[in-house]
């Protein structure tokens, strides 16, 4: 038996419940039809009959609806059934989708297949529709093209099952052969001619035998599976957008979903990319999220300016970014230096903040008694920003192997294989380098994949860690313009979450933030690093998602 790698799932009846069957069997309850009196009537219309026609996308659902209820009042007639003056079969249609829910341990085994390198696609017999509740079909099917490397509905390709050349079709696109393949469909019938081609086939008639068969022909553990990874955006596929802020200079970011604008800033040294498990779920929610590649970064602009990154400019830039946009309000939220950043656009700019969330880092109001640099330089913690200082020194350190330096940097709590967790951030200047000390070959962490590592040494083979270094040499330029702001309140509505194990933004450090922040919310991660995003997405998307529903409860309509 050759390795399976690809995985076939059928929707009604399936990923959705209940199938088509089911709603028939209820719709014959409520009208109290004899049992079986609908199935009937569809096996009876045949290949060339409505359902066909409309699985083929030859006619739609509306006028699929009305030439099935004449028939089914003909075959009523036929055979002695009574049906109601008003009898329509619109309410089992509604029944398939506006009833029906994800079945969520078939959700979960698809997702948990593709985190194993499985390619998953949706193959369904579906019709074009155009009834009233046509924006939950679009939801769903919005859904599973995140959750699915491919979505086929016959109506598009004008095949159905289970007509032999749909499943030549789906291997074709999938580029797969019949014995690398699975197929899970609730129709024995469907599943026929893909057996006879040599796909493994599993009739699903409950979900739990499914799973147990689907586990057995993977080999893949999908039953009671650890904490599944949310979906991630693909930097391929994913739409990306630039906007020129001045000759010269743009800001790129990535922009999915659509409804309230939320913008996430990243830190240091990262890319929209540490934003990846985090946008596919804001976007199902019912937000536009905007991830910029921060100034300095990956494909925006990097002057080489010192002052090109202070405070006060970046959030200028941001100002401008939002203005040729025509976004007048966003929520923002960000991480490390992105999270440092975002407290000052709700300080400064609080009319165009509609809320403001920080991962990690502590809104710090200027001291007007004590400069920002003598204040780097009395926390032992902070003495890498110190050797950040002088330009140039840091650069050629962490230019010299791109590979290396991110693998040293993304490192979670507790991977202590061969190199410590976390690279020491005391001692830097003494030591003469971030790096001293530590071996030549080090090995990538678990939290992230070979791909994933690769895409962000990718992002500084252009620019490099100049412009990044920069946010480091503004200490006291940006503590002058906020030395104004220092007893000013952040009244917008405001969440911080703390992680427990970050070793340079300790958890202790945000105690008393509500003096100035008074309406604060807060989350606290446990076990938790410095790159939250990715060492915890499942528990960062929970916060962020009940968070956000709180501030825009009355503008996103809910989805799904
Ligand atoms: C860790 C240890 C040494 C050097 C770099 C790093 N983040 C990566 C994390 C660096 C960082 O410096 N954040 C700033 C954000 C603004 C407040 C101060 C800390």
């Amino acid at each position: 038996m050759s390795a399976k790698r690809f995985v076939l799932f059928d929707l009604g009846g399936v990923l959705l419940t209940p199938g088509l069957q089911a709603a028939f069997r209820r719709l014959e309850e409520t009208l109290r039809l004899p049992g079986g009196f609908l199935l009937n009537v569809f096996v009876k219309s045949g290949s060339d009959g409505p359902l066909a026609r409309a699985e083929r996308g030859q006619i739609p659902l509306s006028q699929f609806v009305t030439e099935m209820t004449k028939e089914c009042q003909t075959s009523a007639e036929e055979s002695g059934v009574t049906l109601p003056d008003t009898f329509s079969l619109e309410p089992a249609f509604h029944d398939i989708f506006d009833n029906g829910g994800i079945n969520k341990p078939i959700l979960k085994a698809a997702i948990v297949l593709r985190n194993h390198g499985f390619k998953t696609c949706v193959l369904t017999n579906n019709w074009v529709d155009d009834s009233p509740s046509r924006q939950r079909t679009a939801d769903i099917f919005s859904f599973l093209n995140h959750h699915f490397d491919l979505v086929i509905e016959s109506c598009r390709i004008g095949m159905r099952k289970p007509e032999s050349r749909i499943y030549e079709y789906a291997l074709k696109m999938l580029k797969a052969e019949p014995q690398e393949t699975i197929f899970l469909d609730d129709i024995g019938a469907n599943l026929k001619p893909a057996r006879d081609m040599g796909i493994a086939t599993v009739l699903v008639k409950d979900t739990e035998n499914a799973l147990k068969e689907l586990q057995d022909l993977t080999g893949v553990k999908i039953i009671e599976s650890e904490e599944v990874r949310p979906p991630s955006a693909d930097p391929d596929t994913v739409p990306h957008g630039y906007v020129t802020i001045k000759p010269g200079v743009k800001l790129h970011y990535v922009d999915v979903g659509s409804g309230p604008v939320i913008c996430l800033c990243h830190g240091f040294p990262e890319s929209w990319y540490s934003w990846r498990y985090q946008l596919p779920t804001l976007a199902a929610a019912g937000y536009r999220a905007i991830a910029l590649d921060m100034k300095g970064y990956g494909e925006s602009s990097a002057p080489p300016e010192i002052e090109e990154y202070s405070q006060p400019q970046l959030c200028k830039d941001m100002i401008t970014f939002l203005d040729k946009l025509g976004i007048s309000q966003a929520t923002f939220i960000g991480h490390d230096w992105g999270g440092a950043f975002v407290w000052n656009m709700a300080l400064f700019y609080p009319e165009r903040v509609k809320a403001v969330a920080s991962l990690n880092t502590p809104f710090f109001p200027a001291d007007p008694e004590v400069r920002a640099s003598e204040r780097m330089k009395q926390n032992p913690l902070f003495d890498y920003q110190v050797y950040f200082q002088e330009s140039g020194v840091a650069e050629a350190e962490l230019e010299k192997n791109l590979e290396r330096t991110m693998k040293i940097f993304f490192r979670g709590p507790g991977e202590k294989d061969k190199l410590p967790s976390f690279i020491s951030s005391s001692g830097v200047c003494e030591r003469g380098g971030l790096f001293v000390g530590l071996p030549e070959e080090v090995p990538r962490s678990k939290m992230l994949s070979e791909s994933e590592l690769q895409f962000y040494v990718s992002q500084f083979k252009k620019s490099g860690f100049r412009g990044p270094l920069n946010w480091y040499r503004n200490m006291d330029r940006s503590w002058e313009w906020a030395v104004k702001a220092h007893n000013w309140k952040i009244l917008v509505p405001a969440l911080m979450v703390t992680a427990e194990k970050d070793p340079v933004l300790l958890p202790v450090m945000t105690t008393g933030m509500e003096k100035r922040i008074p309406n604060l919310t807060r989350g606290h991660i446990e076990d938790c690093g410095h790159w939250t995003q990715m060492e915890k997405p499942d528990t960062v998307n929970e916060i962020l998602i009940k968070w956000l529903g709180e501030v825009h409860s009355a503008s996103v309509p809910s989805k799904l």
